[in-house]
């Protein structure tokens, strides 16, 4: 088997997940425009989730509501609740947890983040495959899946996109020969039937709906999940990697969103992955270093090692609040009443946590963003679940920050 295809990995992102849960929990929002707003008070609040309803007028994350009002009239608003004056997300994050719970029994999950997971679905897909032994797979089995890059040939001018995704499914299987067990795009294919199967499983058990990415390796699935959402799934298989890099901007790639991925832009002057083939390893490595040189160059290729880890809980326990523009905290009493908020919101998630989960955090970080968005981080041990304690701790931690001297009334 040629290097790189050993793997069945999975990515399932919900859907417009806020969105969702708020349309749980008040059905008239179903099926409309729609948008979670935080808070209200500046320009009717900002929006952080979007239904796709609302996203062909336009709307977007990080909007005004009354910005998304003037493209479209209709828009319906749901409020994150709040709690001690900021934003309090326990509603999404307890849905995340029946979310993880159902992905849970079909396979080891890393949880990657509120609303997605990864799953190496190999060993599953084997087994599956075994048990058919030899038999076809039908295209019933993969009634939400698109193959990327089939149906191959030129786009007929009028077809609809379920006609084109049911061709591409159709080509897809009359190319696998299903004698072989061990041959990759067979378990991609097998892999595909288990995650349509854990979609359902989702919607059943939480009403969420969600998109999927079925390939090889992380990077390959996160992108795979990105093609055909809402409520569809995707399998990239190694021979349609080509295509897809050739025309894919490098920031669409995992990990390549940031710093790195403009710097590879910038220094290879390369707009899409695909063209970062041309250079050699050691071409790589001297403008990116040995380690990230060499991952790079794989990458690039549709190659990556990283395994999915075994972690179905968040690895910390973070609260925070946004002070923007004039609204910048100005005098020690204002930060400490926020300090003191945020560690009141701490100290009752992380008790809930340890009785929850079985453990106990060892690291406070104290995180301040001041004028020109620089950022400072400072740590110390977590010796006592106590919000005075943990507020008068991290309030030590930052003290000598104030611009205006330690011990000034003013920050
Ligand atoms: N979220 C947020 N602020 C951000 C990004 C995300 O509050 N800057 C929250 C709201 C989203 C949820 O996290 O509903 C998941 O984020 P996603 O990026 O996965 O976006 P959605 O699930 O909303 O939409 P999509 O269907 O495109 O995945
Ligand atoms: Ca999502
Ligand atoms: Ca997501």
């Amino acid at each position: 088997m040629s290097r790189g295809r050993e793997r069945v990995v999975a990515l399932v992102d919900m859907d417009c997940f806020f969105m969702q849960v708020e349309q749980r929990f008040d059905p008239q929002l179903r099926g409309r425009p729609c948008a979670v707003v935080q808070y209200n008070k500046w320009q009717g609040g900002g929006i952080i989730a979007v239904s796709y309803e609302a996203r062909s007028f336009g709307v977007a994350r990080g909007m005004w509501a009354t910005e998304a009002r003037a493209l479209c009239p209709e828009l319906l608003l749901a409020r994150v609740p709040e709690a001690r004056g900021k934003a309090d997300l326990t509603r999404y994050r307890e849905a995340s947890a029946e979310v993880m719970e159902v992905l849970s029994r079909f396979a080891a999950i890393e949880r990657a983040s509120i609303d997605e997971a990864y799953l190496d679905l190999t060993g599953s897909a084997r087994e599956r495959l075994r048990e058919l032994r030899g038999r076809p797979l039908g295209a019933e089995l993969l009634p939400t899946t698109f193959v990327q890059g089939l149906p191959g040939g030129p786009d007929p001018q009028h077809a609809a996109k379920e006609e084109l995704r049911q061709r591409g499914v159709q080509e897809w299987l009359a190319s696998l020969s299903f004698d072989n067990p061990d041959c990759p795009d067979l378990q991609l294919t097998m892999g595909a039937v288990i995650v349509e199967e854990m979609r359902v499983a989702v919607e059943k058990a939480t009403g969420f709906r969600c998109s999927a990415g079925i390939s090889h390796n992380k990077m390959l699935a996160k992108l795979a999940c990105g093609l055909n959402k809402p409520n569809r799934q995707t399998l990239v298989s190694s021979r349609s990697v080509p295509q897809l890099f050739s025309q894919m901007p490098v920031s669409n790639i995992r990990n390549l969103g940031g710093k790195l991925g403009a710097a590879i832009t910038d220094i290879l002057e390369v707009e899409y992955i695909g063209q970062v083939t041309q250079f050699s390893e050691t071409e790589l490595q001297t403008h990116f270093g040995d380690k990230t040189g060499s991952w790079l160059y794989d990458l690039c290729r549709g190659i990556d090692d990283e395994p999915v880890k075994n972690r179905h809980l968040p690895q910390s326990i973070g609260c925070s609040k946004n002070f923007p523009g004039r609204t910048a905290l100005a005098t020690q009493k204002e930060v400490q009443h926020w300090l003191l908020q945020l560690a009141l919101e701490l100290e009752s998630r992380l008790i809930k946590d340890r009785s929850q989960n079985h453990r106990v955090a060892k690291q406070l970080m104290v995180v301040i963003r001041m004028q020109g968005d620089t950022r400072l981080s400072r740590f110390c041990a977590v010796t006592r679940y106590d919000a005075q304690k943990i507020y008068s701790d991290a309030f030590a931690l930052i003290q000598n920050c104030n611009m205006a001297g330690a011990h000034q009334a003013a920050w």
